[in-house]
Parts: structure tokens; C-alpha cells; sequence
């Protein structure tokens, strides 16, 4: 800092200080009094009682003392960047939005990524729905579309919200689990809901357990309208597909990484985007007449719902890269308030019973967190493409200071010279699409919504075979988690109606008798398998922006530590070396090389890849060390390639490391072991895990 000059400020017992003599870089109180001393209470002498007119001690501790607000009732643990959008393709054709018209232009954003049952201190990596929110400041007001790494929703109406996250959450008189599905409430509350089996599908996939926050797909869930100039509307699905492609942990891998690292995914963000590694995702969407939609065999405005791709195929449109960390945790991503309400003009809402109830809820939810109806005056939640103006006034925490006489409208003011304010624009201005509705009062669910089984059945039996174990396996786990029989059976009974052959490995993994099916509301049909509801395959197989760990010891071959880590760089992954100390070791022919990572604290889980480069030495001393042999068995039990050098064969026979494609020896050169770096083994996991 300029004009600060480091000190020994006398009574401060030999600490050092910086201390500063002009206004720029001065300490001062809230409402600018320079502070001379801020270690050292006044106090009536040294060793006497404080005084209660010690205003700089009060504003501290008093400011410190309401630092927290209420943190979110869903989606508390977040992480957030800023970044742009650019528009690649127009869609004049169906809507008036700006920026979904003007081709080129850049439009700045804020995104946030959840997960939704844990607290705002939970872990990155419980098996959770992640949100992701983008908040566009369009040249037409705040576009805030809120949506999730999953198409579909568990509910079909939001007067069933409360009661869905009070069963997931920790339960009610003791207090836990935190951030965990896998307890009698939730289950409880599924087996009682069959709307939610498809979500479950998805839930017990391993999307739910992403590798990155990259890595994960967004979708706007529900179907929107878009409106052209003419007035007419067309109907719209948003979809984000991440660049790196998308990809996930192995739940026993997930696990042990919220041990090793609760912060690994906002750790990864912030990373990423600090070392100019901007995560990009494409904007895609479905485009449907209200024809096309009525010949669907399911109602599209049933969030339970998706339209397969194979159906109506995405179109990409745009693409976000976020390139900018956040400044400030709290001011911008705990403060960042998203509204579905946001849309601007030429984007409009759907009648889905989930959507009408959103909309009322954010507004709600952020008067309770933020405190004041003025939230949409901090920076972050500013409209920044365009002015915002109008007669509201007051309230707490205004900030602006609103000029002239005219608080109201209409008003004639500008006729007598004065400045009479903003005015309503009824061309630009933002018009609801006019569809016509007509009803009886009812507390009704339309007859479309009663299928419950048919897309749950189409997203399983569209998945891969390690896909359909790992999301049985995943129902075996968290079923076995439930502590009533009751609850578990009727769990069951949903799934005989998705899949018997699903409902069986279940049963047969809890090795309990499987229950009759369900009676459903209406009979499961099938539909044509949908590949891209898989995540293996889906997307080319990278190290682009994976992360790939070297563990060496002292005297290791620093030729090849540099050819691994040369060509994993090329590759795209961010390398880092692991060492049996922090400070690293002393290669072959006494060269120094520093340690990213200290073993202990570096375990394998954190990486997508590793290599051993070790000398003969070094190898027999990690043999004698637990975190050693954990970093080979579980880098070769979470299905990731090993490359070795042959002075490290006794560290893999300890850590039972079985010799299969993913095992590669590094004496010639690193370029055998990148394909399988690039991929997770999957015909390796028969032999490490006993799945469902
Ligand atoms: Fe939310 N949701 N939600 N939600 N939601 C909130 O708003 C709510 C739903 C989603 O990073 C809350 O600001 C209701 C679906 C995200 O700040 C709250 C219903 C989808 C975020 C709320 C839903 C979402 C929230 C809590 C049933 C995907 C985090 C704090 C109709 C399309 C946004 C807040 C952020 C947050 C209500 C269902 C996504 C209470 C009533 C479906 C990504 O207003």
C-alpha cells in the first residue's frame, strides 16, 4: 500500500505494524473518523476496566456482531464469477429480447452455483441437485434465469416446496444429517410422491456428484415463452452445455473429497478463472410450436417433465464464459439476489404450476435475507445495461438520492418546465404474451400430469451399464441410510414402476424382498432411448482443464517428471507435484523441484489423473506410509490412470494395484498414459467395487 511505512507503535508489545499518514490509505470509522490505534482498547490505565466511550471498539465489534444475514432456505453454499455473454445466432424470429437478437453483442453476468440442502457451510461434494443461476444485465433489465444441472424437478407444483426441502434438509428435532439425502424424511416424503421418480433418476445419477463445477450441464427446467414483434409466442427450453464436457466423481470418491477438500469446487472456480482458465458454457435451446407441443405424449408444462433432444434438437445460440472472480464473497455472492421474475421484453413465463409459484417466492425470500425492498440497489443486483427508474420511494437503505418534486405518475410536471420523471413505454415496455385462459376455480392437477413412470423409465434405460450400476447402486446406498421398512418399500413400489429389473438390484443390494409395484395413476408407456441423457460418451474424452498429480521422492528422475508434466500441460490439465514434504525434494543429480502439495493433505481424490516418479529409495520409504499407499489405492479405485516408473512397482503391489490399461509404465515417454488420463477406467470397476 502507498504511504504506509512498517512500525513498532509504541504499547503494542513488539508487534509490527504498517501504519499510514494520509487520507487515501488511512483506517478510519464508518463515518470517517481516522482511527491512530486499532490493537488497543481505551481503557482507564493499562491494566484497567474499557470505556464505554471507546467509539472505535463499539462500531467494530457491533458491525462485527451483524455480519451474517440469513443465509438462503435452499441453495445456501454457493460459489459465483462474473463473466459475459455473446450472442452467435439470432432468434428475430421469435422474440423481441435484445439479447437474443443482437448478434455479437457482449452482455455482462453473474453466475452462482449451488447445492441445495447443506448449509452455507457445508461441503462442496455431497450427493446434491447443483443450482445455476445466471443473472444477465441486459440493454432491457436484469434477465435472471435460475435453474439447475438437471432438466426435470421433483415436484409439479410449488405448494409442495416447504414440504420437500423440510424432508431433505436435516430433520426436525435432531438437527442432521447436514447436506445429505440419505435419511428417513427425505426418502419418506419420495415414496409418498411418485412425481418425483424422475428426478430421482437424476438424482441418483452421477450428476449429482459433479467433478467441477465446469463440468455441469444448466437447464432453465421449465418451459418458457419466447414473443416476436408480430405478438406471437413460441415455446422454449433453456440449456447450458458446458465446453469441457460433463463429468463426474465416483460417490466413494465424493466422499472422501469432502474430507480432503470441503471448498473443491469453489476452489476449482476460483482457480480456474484466477489462472485465465475461463469455464464456457454454450446457451442452446429447443424451440416448440404450441402444435408441437400438444402432440407430445406428455404435458410440456410439467416441470417433471423433459423433451428429449432426440425429439426436438438443440440449437445453439450463444455462448457464457465466466472470466472474473468475485472481488468480494459476501457483497456479490452472498448478496446476489435472482428473480425469475427477471425476464425482459420478447421472454415471457409458462402457466407450469412450478414457475407461477417461483414467482412469487424469490422476491419474498430476498426481502427476509437482504432486509430491505432496496436489495436491487447493491452493485451486484443493479440493472446494468440500462437506467432504472421509477416513483418508488424510501424504504430501508435507500441509497440513491432521487431529484426533483415528481414522486408520483401520471403527472403533468414537464408541461410546467419542471422534470416530471420516467414514463411508461407501451411499445417497448414489457408486454405479457396474451394467451387466452379461462377456468373454474379449482384446486386441481391437470389429467396431463398424472404419468409419473414413463420418463423415469426413459432416462435408465438410457443410460450406460456403469451409469445404470452407479445410480442403483446409489438408490442401495441411500436406502440403506433409512431406518423404517415401510418407507423403504414404498420406494420399491415406485421403482417396479420405472424399471423390475432396477427395483430387483435395488432389493437384492439391501437384500430385502421386493414389494409389489405402486398402483401408478396412469400406465408407463415406452419411449425411444435418449443417449444424451448419458454423461459417459456425451462428451469427447479430455484432460482439458482436468487437474493431474505427480507424487515423487528424493532422487526421482526429473526428465521424467518434467516429459509427464510437460505433456499433461499440452493437454490441457493443470499439473501439480506432490511430495512427502512441502518443500519438496531433491531429484536425481541434486537438483531442487518444490512440491505444489504436501501428500497428506493432497490425496489423489483431488486429481483426475496421477503418476508416481519414484526413485527406488523413495518408493520403499512410501510403502511405509498410509497417505501413500491411500493415493494409488484410490487413484486406482476411483477408476483413474496411473503412469508409474518401475522403481514405484512395490508402492502399487501395496496398494493392490492390479496391471489393466490404465496402468501405464512411463519408461517410454508419457504419450501412453494421456488417452487413459483423459477417461475414467470404467471396466475396471467390477474388480474394485461391488455395485448394485
Ligand atoms: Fe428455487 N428457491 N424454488 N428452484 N432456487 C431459491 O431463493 C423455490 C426451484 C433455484 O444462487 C430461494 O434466493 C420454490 C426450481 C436456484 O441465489 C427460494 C420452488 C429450480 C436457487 C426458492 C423452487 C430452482 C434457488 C432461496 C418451487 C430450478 C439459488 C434463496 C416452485 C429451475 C439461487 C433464494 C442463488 C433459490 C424458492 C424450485 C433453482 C426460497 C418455491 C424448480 C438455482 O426463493
Amino acid at each position: 500500500m502507498p504511504n504506509t511505512k512498517i512500525s513498532t507503535t509504541p504499547g503494542n508489545a513488539g508487534e509490527t505494524h504498517q501504519t499510514a499518514s494520509t487520507p487515501e490509505t488511512r483506517l478510519t470509522t464508518n463515518h470517517g473518523v481516522p482511527v491512530s490505534d486499532n490493537q488497543n482498547t481505551l481503557s482507564a490505565g493499562p491494566r484497567g476496566p474499557h470505556l464505554l466511550e471507546d467509539f472505535v471498539l463499539r462500531e467494530k465489534i457491533q458491525h462485527f456482531d451483524h455480519e451474517r444475514i440469513p443465509e438462503r432456505i435452499v441453495h445456501a453454499r454457493g460459489s459465483a464469477a462474473h463473466g459475459v455473454f455473446e450472442l452467435t445466432e439470432s432468434l428475430a424470429d421469435y422474440t423481441t429480447a435484445k439479447i437474443l437478437t443482437e448478434v455479437g453483442k457482449q452482455t455482462e453476468l453473474f453466475t452462482r452455483f449451488s447445492t441445495v440442502a447443506g448449509g452455507a457451510g457445508s461441503v462442496d461434494t455431497p450427493r446434491d441437485v447443483r443450482g445455476f443461476a445466471v443473472k444477465m444485465y441486459t440493454t432491457e433489465g436484469n434477465w435472471d434465469l435460475v435453474g439447475n444441472n438437471i432438466p426435470v424437478f421433483f415436484i409439479q407444483d410449488a405448494i409442495k416446496f416447504p414440504d420437500l426441502i423440510h424432508a431433505v434438509k436435516m430433520e426436525a428435532d435432531r438437527g442432521y444429517p447436514q447436506a445429505a439425502s440419505a435419511h428417513d424424511t427425505f426418502w419418506d416424503f419420495i415414496g409418498l410422491m411418485p412425481e418425483s421418480t424422475h428426478m430421482i433418476m437424476w438424482a441418483m445419477s452421477d450428476r449429482t456428484i459433479p467433478r467441477s463445477l465446469r463440468m455441469i450441464e444448466g437447464f432453465g427446467v421449465h418451459t418458457f415463452r419466447l414473443v416476436n414483434a408480430a405478438g406471437e409466442a413460441t415455446l422454449v427450453k433453456f440449456h447450458w452445455r458446458p465446453r469441457l464436457g460433463t463429468q463426474s466423481t465416483c460417490w466413494d470418491e465424493a466422499v472422501k473429497i469432502a474430507g480432503a477438500d470441503p471448498d473443491f469446487h469453489r476452489r476449482d472456480l476460483f482457480e480456474a478463472i484466477d489462472a485465465g482458465d475461463f469455464p464456457e458454457w454454450d446457451l442452446a435451446v429447443q424451440l416448440l410450436t404450441q402444435e408441437q407441443a400438444d402432440s407430445l405424449p406428455f404435458d410440456v408444462l410439467d416441470s417433471t417433465k423433459l423433451i428429449p433432444e432426440e425429439l426436438h434438437p438443440l440449437r445453439v445460440i450463444g455462448k457464457m464464459t465466466l472470466n472474473r472472480n468475485p472481488d468480494n464473497f459476501f457483497a456479490e455472492t452472498e448478496q446476489v439476489a435472482f428473480l425469475p421474475t427477471n425476464i425482459p421484453p420478447g421472454i415471457d413465463f409458462s402457466e407450469d404450476p412450478l414457475l407461477q409459484g417461483r414467482l412469487f417466492s424469490y422476491q419474498d425470500t430476498q426481502l427476509s435475507r437482504l432486509g430491505t425492498v432496496n436489495f436491487h440497489q447493491l452493485p451486484i443486483n443493479q440493472a446494468r445495461g440500462c437506467p432504472f427508474q421509477n416513483m418508488q420511494r424510501d424504504g430501508q437503505m435507500q441509497m440513491q438520492v432521487p431529484k426533483g418534486r415528481a414522486n408520483y405518475e401520471p403527472n403533468s410536471l414537464s408541461q410546467a418546465g419542471e422534470d416530471g420523471g420516467p414514463r411508461e413505454d407501451p411499445k417497448g415496455g414489457f408486454r405479457s404474451f396474451e394467451q387466452p385462459v379461462e377456468g373454474t376455480k379449482v384446486r386441481i392437477r391437470a389429467e396431463t400430469f398424472a404419468d409419473h413412470y414413463s420418463q423415469a423409465r426413459l432416462f435408465f434405460l438410457s443410460q450406460t451399464e456403469p451409469e445404470q450400476a452407479h445410480l442403483a447402486s446409489a438408490l442401495v446406498f441411500e436406502l440403506s441410510k433409512v431406518t423404517m421398512d415401510h418407507v423403504r418399500d414404498r420406494v420399491l413400489g415406485n421403482l417396479q414402476n420405472v424399471d423390475a429389473g432396477l427395483a430387483q438390484r435395488v432389493a437384492d443390494g439391501l437384500n430385502i424382498k421386493l414389494p409389489a409395484a405402486n398402483p401408478a395413476a396412469s400406465e408407463p408407456y415406452d419411449m425411444d432411448a435418449s443417449p444424451a441423457l448419458r454423461t459417459v460418451g456425451k462428451y469427447p474424452d479430455t484432460l482439458k482443464g482436468r487437474a493431474v498429480g505427480i507424487l515423487v521422492s528424493d532422487g526421482a528422475d526429473g526428465a521424467i517428471v518434467d516429459a509427464v508434466k510437460a505433456a499433461a500441460e499440452d493437454a490441457g490439465a493443470t499439473v501439480k507435484i506432490v511430495a512427502p514434504k512441502i518443500g519438496g525434494v531433491t531429484l536425481k543429480g541434486g537438483k531442487k523441484l518444490k512440491a505444489d502439495g504436501q501428500l497428506a493433505g493432497t490425496p489423489s481424490v483431488v486429481f483426475d489423473a496421477v503418476a508416481l516418479v519414484l526413485s527406488e529409495a523413495g518408493c520403499a520409504e512410501l510403502t511405509k506410509e498410509g497417505a501413500a499407499i491411500d493415493f494409488v489405492a484410490h487413484a486406482f479405485g476411483h477408476l483413474k490412470a496411473i503412469g508409474y516408473t518401475a522403481e514405484a512397482q512395490a508402492l502399487l503391489d501395496k496398494a493392490n494395484v492390479e496391471p489393466d490399461d490404465g496402468v501405464v509404465d512411463l519408461a517410454n515417454g508419457a504419450d501412453g498414459w494421456l488417452a487413459p488420463a483423459a477417461m475414467r477406467q470404467w471396466d475396471r470397476e467390477p474388480k474394485v467395487r461391488m455395485l448394485a
